[in-house]
């Protein structure tokens, strides 16, 4: 059979060129439901791709007459401009869609921003910053130790003996091996008097742990503790460091009372005590106020001169340096600036507690 006669499996152009004109047709019907760049792109492949309809259709073009190959080769070509331009004019017609749709959506740049919760500091840290700025302020260097102590540093070295009451296995933590939980920073002090000679000029913030578990008193609570060792350190620096003290915690104005006292590394002792900053110690509010209970002081802490003993611990000459120690509790001084009532309210970490204290 000649390449040329017509039968029934010899394709001739117009019909290609009229399928081809179909397949151009069909597919701007097919897009027209398509609204993604996906979809629109996988409709062209299945019509332009190596497989597609379109290629099908030139596979029969090599059995053509040559003549009229040229003709077929023309549609062909315009078939698949067509497609592309289909193609090409949907995309667009998506993107606009999309911009229009961005466009419509009203932004109010006024409002503000999402907000972020803001984290606040716990009041016993707010107090022991407080504190600390205040001392720092008269020249005290703020160190700190650790909270697993030998019993030496912890009492030995503070003039207190083996049989002393405080060393009680009913008082103090015994740890596994030589170590105990200290009772008070003191060991802080002791470690830095034994590290360099006098003067020592420092406050020791931090956590202290005693067996005691009631509504008053908690297994570990946090203390501050300060020493000042030098040629010639009085007692009048102590009450005149105490003074200044309350005046910048409690407010000007505010004074302070020693009363005679006992402790083992002290000599003399005294308790401390700042005038109410409630009732400011006065009639007629004195005699109803829930803070001082009619007294006029509150009770703030302890304090002394350090005792001969501590300073031959340390191997320091008591000819050559005088020096004075106080210590007080930073949750009853955060209870007394706050007013917080309950002790049991540091430890819960209840947001609605927490939360009403300042950020830093
Ligand atoms: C209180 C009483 C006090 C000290 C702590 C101290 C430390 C050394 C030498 C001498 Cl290294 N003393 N510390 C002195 C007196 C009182 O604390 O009521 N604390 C809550």
């Amino acid at each position: 059979m000649s390449p040329t006669a017509p039968g029934a499996d010899t394709p001739d152009a117009r019909s290609i060129v009229g399928e081809l004109d179909r397949l151009a047709q069909g597919f701007r019907e097919d897009i027209s439901a398509l609204s993604t760049e996906q979809e629109i792109r996988l409709a062209q492949a299945r019509y332009l791709g190596k497989k597609g309809l379109a290629s099908e259709l030139m596979k029969t073009l090599g059995r053509l007459p040559p003549a009229d190959r040229p003709a077929v080769g023309e549609a062909a070509n315009k078939t698949r401009a067509a497609i592309e331009g289909a193609v090409a004019t949907r995309l667009a017609a998506l993107a606009d869609a999309a911009l229009v749709g961005d466009l419509a959506r009203t932004i109010d740049v006024t409002l503000p921003g999402r907000g972020r919760p803001l984290g606040t500091l716990h009041p016993l840290t707010l107090v022991r910053r407080e504190i600390e700025g205040i001392f720092a302020a008269l020249g005290f260097e703020i160190r700190t130790g650790p909270w697993l102590e030998t019993e030496w540093n912890n009492f030995d070295a503070l003039n207190t003996p083996a049989d002393h009451p405080a060393r009680d296995m009913q008082d103090t933590f015994f740890v596994e091996g030589d170590f105990i939980l200290r009772s008070h920073t003191s060991p802080v002090q002791i470690r830095t008097m034994l590290a360099g000679p006098p003067p020592v000029k420092i406050i020791a913030p931090g956590n202290v742990f005693r067996r005691d578990d009631d509504a008053t008193h908690t297994p570990m609570f946090p203390q501050v503790e300060g020493l000042s060792v030098g040629a010639s350190v009085s007692f009048r620096d102590l009450q005149a460091t105490l003074f200044y003290f309350v005046q910048r915690f409690f407010g000007a104005g505010t004074e302070i009372r020693l009363r005679p006292s006992f402790f083992p590394f002290t000599e003399p002792s005294a308790e401390v005590d700042a005038s109410c900053f409630l009732c400011q110690a006065k009639a007629p509010a004195r005699a109803t106020c829930r803070l001082c209970k009619g007294s006029g002081w509150i009770e703030i802490g302890g304090a002394g001169m350090v005792h001969p003993n501590v300073f031959k611990a340390v191997g320091y000459d008591k000819h050559d340096v005088t020096g004075f120690a106080f210590g007080m509790g930073l949750s009853r001084m955060a209870m007394l600036k706050y007013g917080i009532s309950d002790l049991r309210l540091f430890y819960e970490n209840d947001l609605r507690f927490l939360q009403q204290f300042p950020p830093g």
